[in-house]
């Protein structure tokens, strides 16, 4: 397994923000130079070898993928080259659904070392476990990704993701710890503490969702804490999409620069891609772990580099639950030329939507961010917004709600109106239907300690 670097020219805290900041690229540590700066034939080299052990194992010691490909008449031989992937079944959430909670385990449960799972609100839970190469495995991608964020052994990070059952707290935990760092496991919610503990422990490096970033930002104002002068430096999100305005409106408030990084329970949890410093707009995949494709999401057929579609992820080590060809559902492109960072591993446009969150209201599609990116063209409200859609009367209605910046509230009906309309329009014109507008008071919409929950989708009720 890698180790850090220990040749990098950037070792004391906030360097790598100042040189990142100054476009002196080269200079910024890389946690597995020989990795993350591999060729893409050493990398698709590797890929290939990996795919080829990965889909034997996998066929080998767990039932339903060899049932499945039994029936599809294709064989772990049949892989030769990564084209070949597609030979192979999909799998989704239902698969893990359907066999839970252990039915795609690869191992006995005496191998595992960790269970986590997803949420489960919509259904059972999804569970997964970690072999110890899996967990190696796991904090070598995480400690890649805080290290892309600029962030050095030596670094304080206070934890406000969930611990428990989600994978982000002991996912970052593990990999900030391997890099070097004093773990401070806080936890989410009792925000108040939060920021009380960065000042006397001199936190330098916040992990949260962008969401609840933006709460801790928030509550730090109101106590008259001065964001300026306090020690933090990166914030690193994920979790749920982090909206460039959201993103730029923490950094800008809180002093700090942020990066956001993806993942998702079924594949390993975070660490699957992260943000570097040089391409604020992307993630580098772990693609010596991870074999992507982006496939049309009606279809499952591949689209052309370069093109959105469905992020379909095949891990490739992992022991305790391997899955072929995952269907993420998100929404994204996929860019396999050089990076200013030198990093070569491929990037993934930030995920805005899931091809299933998308509403169909008067049979004209709207996908919720759509809507985050008119609000945040709008200075007078916050980033924070709620989503109602119903029926009435047969008709679908549905309803924003956006709060209102302090500086922008006022006992004028007239002013409040014509911002409501102005906003209306503006929504209208870019989802071509028109939503009703409420604003709301400042600090009206509930904040969330973890990922924010925009749509109430009451005709599904
Ligand atoms: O959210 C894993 C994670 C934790 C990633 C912490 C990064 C940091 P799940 O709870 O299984 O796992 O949710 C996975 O959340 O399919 C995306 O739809 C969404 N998601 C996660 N990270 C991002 C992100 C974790 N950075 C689901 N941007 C995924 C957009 C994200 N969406």
């Amino acid at each position: 397994m890698a180790c850090a670097e220990e040749s990098f020219a950037v070792t004391q805290k906030g360097a790598a923000l100042r040189a990142a900041q100054e476009g002196r690229f080269d200079e910024l540590p890389i946690f597995d130079r020989a990795i993350e700066c591999a060729s893409r034939e050493e990398i698709e080299a590797l890929q290939l070898e990996k795919l080829k052990k990965q889909v034997a194992y996998t066929y080998e010691r767990v039932p339903w993928y060899r049932q499945k490909m039994d029936e599809m008449g294709v064989a772990p031989e049949d892989i030769q080259t990564l084209a070949d992937v597609r030979k192979l079944p999909f799998t989704d959430k239902t698969v893990l659904r359907d066999t839970f909670p252990f039915g795609l385990f690869a191992v006995p449960l005496s191998d595992v070392r960790e269970l986590h799972s997803s949420s489960g609100t919509t259904g059972k839970p999804v569970v997964v476990g970690y072999t110890p190469d899996d967990m190696d495995v796991w904090s070598d991608c995480i400690a890649r990704l805080v290290q892309m964020a600029g962030v050095v052994p030596g670094d304080v990070a206070q934890m406000a993701f969930g611990y428990g059952m989600f994978t982000g707290g002991f996912g970052l935990h593990y990999g900030l710890q391997k890099l070097g760092c004093a773990m401070i496991p806080a936890g989410s919610g009792n925000t108040e503490r939060h920021i009380q503990m960065i000042e006397d422990y001199g936190t330098t490096v916040l992990v949260a969702t962008p969401s609840y970033a933006m709460h801790i930002c928030e509550v730090g104002e109101q106590m008259g804490y001065d964001w300026a002068s306090s020690p933090l430096r990166v914030g690193l999100f994920g979790g749920e999409p982090c909206p460039p305005g959201l993103k730029a409106e923490i950094e800008r408030r809180m002093h700090i620069t942020c990066t956001d990084n993806y993942g998702l329970t079924e594949v390993m949890g975070p660490g699957v891609s992260g943000e570097c410093l040089a391409e604020r707009f992307q993630q580098h995949i772990a693609e010596d772990h991870f074999l992507w494709e982006v496939v049309d999401p009606e279809t499952g057929e591949p689209v052309g580099e370069g093109e959105m579609g469905e992020l379909v992820l095949t891990p490739l080590d992992k022991q305790a639950i391997p899955v072929l060809r995952y269907r993420t559902h998100d929404l994204t492109c996929v860019h396999t030329e050089p990076c200013a960072c030198g990093r070569t591993h491929a990037r993934m446009d930030k995920v805005r939507s899931r091809s299933d969150d998308m509403l169909i209201i008067r049979g004209t599609n709207v996908f919720p961010s759509q809507i985050e990116d008119v609000l945040s063209g709008i200075e007078e409200v916050t980033p924070h917004y709620h989503i109602v859609v119903d029926t009435k009367n047969g008709m679908d209605v549905f309803t924003v709600e956006t709060e209102l910046r302090p500086e922008a509230f006022s006992d004028s009906f007239e002013s409040m109106n014509a911002i409501k309309e102005n906003i209306a329009e503006k929504l209208k014109s870019t989802l071509l239907v028109a939503p009703t507008v409420r604003l709301v008071e400042p600090g009206g919409i509930e904040r969330a300690v973890g990922k924010a929950k925009h749509v109430d989708d009451r005709r599904k009720k």
